[in-house]
């Protein structure tokens, strides 16, 4: 008897482990589903029409408007907002298959949601919320395979989404084509408006202006975008690296120095997404060279510092806590062993103080003096989920599993989920950020319980919205993505069948795909060392290591190798 016990028992693990891991999955995808409805119910009690959520003295903000000059006091006393946390909730109701309040939802909007509003508002922030929210729900509310309208919908998201893409037309009225930050809803550029604005701010609208022009088939707003990501991609230095700021009238930097966070972040991310979304090769090239000027001139180790575009040289040795996105743009493109070094340097960051600080000082270790906060951001949750979704690794459940428990520990009130003022003290601020339900909350709810995206191809937008990746809207699509499109890589002097994805890492030259002799595909990513026998005095006498696209530095023997990495 107590022979067959044993025998059960050593059996019995691998079912009742995989069995505890999905009760654990569940548990903690309830645990996500609740902490929506606790932030949604929240707003929709308190804050609703208005855009976000005060939820310590729950009340609301138009904080789409107030991120300005513009004060409440001089809005239209009858100005009620955007509805921005109901238009940015629409995707993630239907991830978690709320089909009832969805189509609630598109209704209310459909028949009072207007943008005829005396009000300025920032170019980028509209867009990748209101816009993209309009654009993505259009798209899930039509999809006939989802049936979450019950025949009563009729292109009202559309209507509205096309409504704000016109209002946002003459915002690239300059000289350069590139869109001046902000505009008024109902006038456009104001007098004497700045004309300076952030490489983010006029580079990453392709996808929401993209899809906008491919659903209504008016051209405009794709071209406007695309026109200003030219002119931008124009801007570059000789090392392909961008500033941070610039001005949309001259065409000129203001800031030299930058990095992959704030100010440029989702440049990069919608360089790889849009050539994800429309398939289009010169997206890739350009993806190509900014990924590699990345890898070359801000990495250090796990880390990524900032840089002078001009010269490379290192500025400021701080991370930012939206630079922990990075790592699910490298999963995308196939380079997760990096991805996940620097995640795992974020989750430290994280662990240290509860929750990520929006500033880190790297080079003394401590959080910057001014930069104390974390609004809720999602970019750590994203990266978690993504590379789950490429590894399996139940580590990055338990990574969310902290994530979510911190939020639930120090950011939640009665009133929804409070921002962080000061992560060293915990003190919390009065501000429910709409990317908590856009983002946050969607990306560890689907790290948890990734069924509603299973059978689809979406892409998801900076702010978390998904578009579906659809082949009439590829030129082309590029052989890479066919998953079964086994290539192999050299790995030293071994030969390692990888997939198209791994390829994607050190991404195969197509333009000179296979040497005559036979030799493998070499890779664009691969800066070869300045001496054929691979001596070196200094770190610039060394490449970018071709099999994983890695900076290479000089050992104190005098060679060339991926030394930091043993
Ligand atoms: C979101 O609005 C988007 O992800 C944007 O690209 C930058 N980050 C915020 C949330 O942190």
């Amino acid at each position: 008897m107590i022979r067959w016990l044993i025998v059960f028992l050593l059996l019995s693990p691998t079912t009742s482990m995989s069995e505890l891991s999905a009760k654990r999955r569940r548990r903690m995808s309830d645990k996500v589903r609740k902490m929506f409805y606790h932030a949604y119910d929240n707003y929709m009690t308190y804050a609703f029409p208005h855009d976000e959520l005060k939820p310590m003295t729950k009340s609301f903000t138009n904080s789409l408007s107030e991120l300005g000059n513009l004060k409440l006091e001089n809005l239209p006393r009858e100005y009620n907002g955007t509805a921005l946390t109901l238009v940015e909730s629409l995707s993630s109701l239907v991830i978690l298959g709320n089909n009832t309040e969805f189509e609630k939802a598109v209704m209310w909007l459909s028949v009072n949601l207007s943008f005829d509003v005396d009000a300025r508002i920032n170019l980028f922030e509209c867009n990748i919320r209101l816009l993209g929210g309009l654009v993505s729900a259009h798209i899930l509310a039509t999809d006939s395979t989802n049936r979450f309208i019950q025949g009563t919908y009729n292109n009202q998201l559309l209507v509205l989404a096309q409504d704000l893409g016109q209002r946002f037309l003459p915002a690239f009225n300059t000289p350069t084509g590139l869109p001046y930050a902000w505009i008024n809803l109902k006038y456009g550029v104001m007098e004497n408006e700045t004309t300076e604005t952030s490489t983010s701010g006029c580079g990453s609208l392709i996808l929401e202006m993209g899809a906008l022009s491919r659903l209504t088939g008016d051209a405009r707003f794709e071209h406007a975008a695309l026109n200003a990501l030219h002119k931008l991609w124009g801007m570059r230095s000789s090392l392909n690296l961008l500033g941070t700021t610039l001005d949309v009238v001259t065409g000129e930097w203001i800031e030299y120095s930058s990095g992959i966070g704030a100010g440029v972040d989702s440049f990069y991310e919608y360089l790889i997404k849009a050539h994800i979304l429309f398939g289009k090769e010169e997206f890739w090239r350009m993806f190509q060279s900014a990924y590699l000027a990345v890898q070359k001139y801000f990495r250090y180790g796990s880390w990524y510092h900032e840089a002078d575009m001009r010269t490379g040289r290192a500025t400021y040795w701080q991370l930012t806590s939206l630079q922990a996105f990075w790592p699910g743009v490298q999963v995308l493109v196939g380079d997760v062993a990096a991805a996940n070094l620097t995640h795992r340097e974020f989750f430290y960051v994280w662990k240290k103080f509860g929750v990520l600080p929006e500033r880190y000082l790297l080079d003394h270790q401590i959080v910057h003096p001014t930069e104390k906060y974390y609004p809720l951001r999602p970019e750590l949750a994203e990266s978690t989920y993504y590379l789950y979704q490429a590894t399996k690794d139940p580590w990055y459940m338990e990574v969310g599993e902290a994530i979510v428990n911190s939020l639930n520990l120090h950011t939640k009130v009665e009133g929804g989920f409070a921002s962080v003022r000061d992560v060293t003290t915990m003190q919390l601020e009065d501000h429910q950020h709409s990317f908590f339900l856009a983002e946050t909350c969607k990306y560890l709810y689907l790290l948890f319980d990734d069924s509603p995206l299973v059978g689809r191809n979406y892409i998801f937008t900076t702010e978390g919205h998904p578009l579906p990746v659809l082949s009439d809207w590829h030129e082309r699509l590029p052989d890479t993505y066919t998953p079964h499109n086994l290539t192999s890589i050299k790995i030293n002097t071994q030969k390692k069948q990888a997939s198209a994805m791994s390829m994607q890492v050190c991404p195969a030259n197509l333009l000179n795909p296979r040497h005559d002799d036979g030799q493998e595909i070499e890779s664009v990513c691969h800066v070869p060392d300045t001496r054929d026998d691979h001596r070196c005095l200094t770190d610039d006498d060394c490449g970018i290591d071709s099999t994983n696209c890695r900076r290479r530095s000089c050992s104190s023997a005098g060679y060339c190798g991926l030394w930091l990495f043993i």
